[in-house]
């Protein structure tokens, strides 16, 4: 299975190749706990299985044969609730903390146990890593990276004519209507799969080309998070136009119903195709068009708030500077409403049934204004995690729905 899936992750798929070179690539991505580099604290022995105290860490210089997701196995044990999480690129120039895994629970309390986490994204390269203790004192043997999917560049780019005269008009160029039945137009959408939090410590399992989390029905999208299903305490879907189609400027809408609930943090949004890892963010830009999160929406009437925001180096959260504005809307649940951008080569409007209520014009440089190069299209829904989990989830809840209409891009000439 593991061979199966690296020799597809590595080769594209195309003819095997040798065992030897199989061997390597699998070599370079298996590590034992005690060949670490360097540790928070001397207690740290290097035996064959390592024990950390709650909040020490140990580093690994790896070797990242390709860049893509892959799945993280860890040998664990430990206190009950205790667990690890894995940072990328520790010393990094922003000083940022770039979490690929979320807590990673040790679920046993005397024996090792393999765990995993899927869809971390990794750039091919020597890194250094940090393995954190968290919750208790955990235990561990070794952990491996599995790679999951290489990462394909995006080979078709949409670039939209932006001319603003008297006469010019909106024309459409690319849509998915949604019509039809079953799973989505695999010609349009690939899957971003996996539960390593995103960015965000968020808790659900994106599944891949699931049923009951993306299917077309009754002219709409449907994604749907699912409590308590498959092994994970939710599922969703997240849907990405990388690896299809990008795009350059246009106005892009969406028309959707958005689903109520605290807990429920649901988008359609952009981000560049410079995204590899969690360290290209957020130089590659990202353009939040429709996003809300349940504890902003009334459960009864549907009333909330959507939130427009551009993220650049220059302006993002995680500064807490980035630049964004909210728009009341009327039973968001129940109504379909258009959530929309016009983008153009020096300033982005948000839009909101049509009604412009956002702009963005920060582009003296790079840092400020990455939005001269291509973004791919993204629609998920969230449960939980730093936003939409921050007060907490509400458990009535079995399953919600972001329903979707349409996704629309079109230019102007
Ligand atoms: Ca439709």
């Amino acid at each position: 299975m593991i061979y199966g899936l690296v020799v597809c992750g590595i080769v594209g798929c195309g003819p095997a190749k040798s065992e030897d070179t199989v061997e390597i690539l699998l070599s370079s991505n298996f590590f034992q706990a005690e060949d670490f580099v360097s540790s928070s604290s001397n207690d740290v022995k290097k035996s064959a299985t390592i024990s950390m105290e709650a909040d020490s860490w140990v580093s690994y210089a790896i070797d990242v044969p390709i860049t893509g997701r892959f799945q993280v196995e860890v040998m664990i044990s430990g206190d009950k609730g205790s667990g690890i999480w894995i940072e990328d690129y520790h010393e990094n120039k922003d000083g940022r903390t770039y979490d690929i895994t979320g807590k990673i629970e040790n679920s046993s309390n005397s024996e090792l146990i393999s765990v995993t986490k899927d869809g971390s994204p990794l750039r091919a390269g020597k890194h250094e890593i940090k393995i954190h203790a968290t919750g208790g004192q955990v235990e561990i043997d070794w952990f491996k990276f599995i790679p999951m999917k290489a990462h394909t560049n995006t080979p078709v780019i949409l670039t939209q004519k932006m001319e603003q005269n008297d006469w010019s008009e909106w024309r459409l160029v690319w849509s998915d209507e949604f019509e039809g039945s079953g799973l989505p137009d695999d010609s349009k959408w690939t899957y971003n799969v996996g539960n390593w939090g995103w960015g965000n410590n968020e808790p659900q399992y994106y599944t891949d080309k699931r049923m009951e989390n993306a299917r077309l029905e009754n002219g709409t999208l449907v994604i749907e998070a699912q409590k308590n299903d498959g092994g994970h305490d939710w599922t969703s879907a997240r849907l990405t136009t990388q690896g299809k189609q990008s795009f350059l400027y246009g106005k892009i809408e969406f028309r959707a119903k958005v689903p109520v609930g605290k807990g429920t943090w649901t988008a359609g949004w952009l981000l560049g195709d410079e995204y590899i890892d969690e360290l290209s963010w957020p130089y590659c830009g990202e353009i939040d068009v429709l996003e809300c999160v349940g504890y902003e929406i009334d459960d009864s009437t549907g009333d909330g708030l959507n939130h427009a925001t551009c993220h650049a180096r220059a302006y993002y959260f995680k500064q807490n500077n980035q630049i964004g504005s909210e728009s009341e809307v009327s039973n968001m649940n129940g109504e379909f409403h258009t959530y929309a951008i016009e983008w153009y080569p020096d300033v982005i409007y948000g839009l909101l049934d049509g009604k412009r209520y956002y702009t963005y014009d920060k582009n003296s440089n790079e840092l400020e204004w990455p939005f001269f190069k291509p973004q791919n299209i993204i629609l998920n829904l969230a449960v939980g995690g730093g936003w939409g989990g921050a007060q907490g989830i509400d458990e009535q809840w079995d399953s919600h729905q972001f329903i979707l209409d349409y996704v629309r891009v079109y230019e102007l000439r």
